[in-house]
């Protein structure tokens, strides 16, 4: 904003903006510092949710509506800095879904990506173009844009988990392309688990064998928790500690080493008991799961209480300090992915 301008000045250039207003025409220099800043002031705010208190108004929810009705039945986690835009930071969105035994969420395909991460249940599954990824707690299922994917609860108890998609990123340049299969359920095209026992074992079929089913650009859709525990576990044992994120590992697409969908990179991390990080900060806004312990998040000037299965996000920028009471297990999802494509991504240990 220009400020300390003369009067008349000031009067005169009002005028003129009051006139070229109705031709759709605005001042730059009103809103320039706005626009571009030293650093990053996002508008999302560091916030936890507490999982028990989002799980008893999503169990009531589904005492209301059952998944087919409501398409998808989830609770979305609204960053309180910016409420009514479906985002948890400026560019992901989080929600908590709920399918209850018995249940289906019909088949649709859509341009966003999206993750799954199990917070409790066992025996559900994500079909994912016809290949069904069964479920258990802490797995990380994906379903990349555009590949059909449908819902289902056959075992006796609830399941709950977070998704994880890019419906912000996408609303940017409005690429919002989506339909429903006639069926409510996609036909099997593969047995269940094909896909990991092939490409989570460093195998691909033979290319351009009739096995060679799934996109090579991104074959894998299923991320096993005992797998990914078990590396962490080995790590803590024998890799010297990272003093800013304790002992991490991303998750990769085994096609080009990268991150796990187009948009959206994913990690997780052990914090040991005991341990405090020093503060680090990167440009990428994350979504954090409690998985494992108790502890403490530092995030700016706010600080939360961790609990098993707590959420919680850190905006664009905003320094990071973890403490574990408990050996602290987490997993997180971020717009690292978009960002380094773009060539935005920073980050700052201190
Ligand atoms: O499961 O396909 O939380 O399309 C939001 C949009 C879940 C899904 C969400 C979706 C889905």
């Amino acid at each position: 904003m220009t400020t300390h301008l003369p009067n008349d000045q000031r009067s005169q250039l009002e005028d003129l903006y009051r006139e070229m207003d109705p031709s759709a025409l605005t001042p730059l220099w009103e809103v320039l510092a706005a626009l571009v800043k030293p650093e990053p002031r996002p508008q999302a705010i560091a916030h936890r949710w507490s999982y028990d208190e989002a799980r008893g108004y999503l169990m009531r929810a589904g005492d209301l509506i059952s998944a087919e009705q409501a398409e998808r039945r989830v609770l979305v986690l609204e960053n309180p800095g910016i409420r009514g835009q479906s985002a948890i930071t400026g560019s992901l969105y989080a929600g908590l879904q709920l399918i209850l035994p018995g249940e289906i969420a019909p088949c649709h395909r859509h341009t966003q990506c999206a993750l799954r991460f199990v917070m409790e249940g066992s025996g559900a599954y994500t079909t994912v173009d016809g290949e069904k990824a069964v479920m258990n707690p802490f797995d990380l299922v994906l379903t990349p844009n555009w590949q059909w994917h449908d819902h289902g609860n056959p075992s006796d108890k609830p399941m709950i988990w977070l998704d994880g998609l890019d419906i912000p990123t996408v609303r940017i340049f409005d690429t919002t392309f989506s339909e429903r299969l006639d069926d409510k359920v996609h036909p099997e095209t593969a047995p269940a688990g094909a896909t990991l026992a092939t490409y989570g074992g460093n195998l691909r079929p033979f290319r351009g064998s009739a096995a060679d089913r799934r996109p090579a650009e991104r074959p894998l859709f299923h991320y096993p928790y005992v797998q990914w525990r078990q590396a962490l576990t080995v790590m803590a044992q024998s890799a010297a500690i990272d003093p800013h994120l304790g002992h991490a590992l991303e998750f990769t697409n085994p096609a080009d080493g990268g991150p796990v969908l187009p948009t959206i990179s994913a990690h997780v991390r052990l914090i040991p008991a005991g341990f405090e990080t020093r503060p680090r900060r990167a440009t990428d806004g994350a979504v954090f799961v409690v998985c494992e312990g108790r502890g403490r998040a530092r995030i700016g000037d706010t600080e939360v209480e961790l609990r098993e299965r707590d959420v919680f996000v850190v905006p664009c920028w905003q320094s990071l300090v973890l403490q574990a009471d408990e050996d602290l297990v987490l997993f997180a999802y971020s717009d690292k992915a978009s960002q380094q494509k773009l060539g935005l991504y920073k980050e700052e240990s201190q």
